[in-house]
């Protein structure tokens, strides 16, 4: 076992024993939702993946120690400190670890820290991806690259119209990584169910989910994959309002030179101020909805 990782007790007990594992991350928990609402809804998913019989592992970094499975208090602590917490992505964590630091972990670090505990399903809101303007700023998530090499599911609600969906959808082609939509053929855009843009392929059940990532690593693949699936329909937005919003933000980033790692942070946090909260509900509800699929999926690999 890598010398930097600790897994908590039932986290471990479950590997062991074959039992489905489900993986959280933890920047949604410090950056992507106001305290205290990111706490309580950081302990509602660990709860709804139990429900749907699967142990939950909220990832982060805790003084320098790569945990897979957090505490209460662990949970409390990133929420209530919210972006005091080092937003930790793949090239942040050779110094986190080496100064015993705390870092929040993103899709990337979530996948890195998953694979290394051996737990192959991952259950977020939202991925990175190509940013708009892309094409001069060259601002690309690492979430992307973690998807081309590193072999866990991700099951998110598609992407936020923060980031350049068709660009987003190429670069992941390009890697060879699978974009599958569940129980649709369109990719759903976060606070959305469509987006215009078709996914790879659609696929319908848990089981069938299980089943193409055996296969996925029956042909020896590096990569991974990721699930979209709707929000469901009666907490999805209205397109205008959401769109409006994120263009506002938009705007905002560019006139306030919001740069790096501090452009979704900042694009997450304004849409949210814009919305009036409607869209912290909504993010909400879809991130317990890809939960329970994701418990559910690791159920039917486990099997
Ligand atoms: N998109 C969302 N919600 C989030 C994030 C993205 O809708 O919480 C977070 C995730 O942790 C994701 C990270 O991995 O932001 C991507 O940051 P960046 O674009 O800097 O790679
Ligand atoms: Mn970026």
């Amino acid at each position: 076992m890598n010398p930097y990782l600790d897994i908590a007790p039932e986290v471990q007990r479950a590997l062991a024993e074959g039992k489905p594992v489900v993986a959280l991350e933890s920047t949604i928990i410090s950056h992507g939702m106001p305290y205290p609402k990111n706490v309580e809804t950081a302990l509602l998913v660990e709860q709804t993946i139990r429900e749907n019989g699967a142990v939950p592992a909220t990832i982060a970094v805790i003084g320098g120690r790569l945990k897979a499975g957090l505490s209460r208090e662990e949970i409390e602590y990133l929420g209530k400190t919210g972006r005091g917490v080092a937003k930790a992505s793949r090239r942040d964590l050779p110094a986190l670890v080496a100064r015993g630091a705390d870092g929040a972990t993103t899709v990337a670090t979530t996948m890195i820290i998953a694979n290394m505990a051996g737990i192959r399903i991952f259950a977020t809101g939202g991925i990175g991806g190509v940013h708009r303007g892309a094409e001069t700023t060259m601002d690309i998530s690492a979430d992307l690259e973690e998807l081309a090499s590193t072999p866990v599911m991700v099951i998110c609600a598609g992407a936020k119209a923060i980031l350049d969906l068709g660009l987003t959808l190429e670069y992941l082609e390009t890697k060879g990584v699978p974009v599958i939509g569940y129980g649709t053929e369109e990719l759903p855009a976060f606070y959305t169910r469509e987006s215009g843009f078709g996914v790879d392929y659609r696929v319908d059940s848990p089981a069938e989910l299980a089943a193409v990532y055996r296969a996925q690593r029956a042909l020896d693949y590096k990569g991974g994959m990721l699930v979209t699936n709707p929000i469901p329909a009666e907490y999805a937005m209205d397109k205008q309002i959401i769109d409006a919003a994120i263009e506002q933000a938009l705007r905002e980033s560019v006139e306030q030179g919001v740069k790096g790692k501090d452009v979704t942070p900042f694009l997450l946090a304004r849409v949210v101020e814009l919305t009036g909260g409607d869209s912290l509900e909504s993010n909400i509800q879809l991130v317990l909805n890809n939960a329970r699929l994701a418990a559910r999926t690791a159920a039917a690999l486990a099997e």
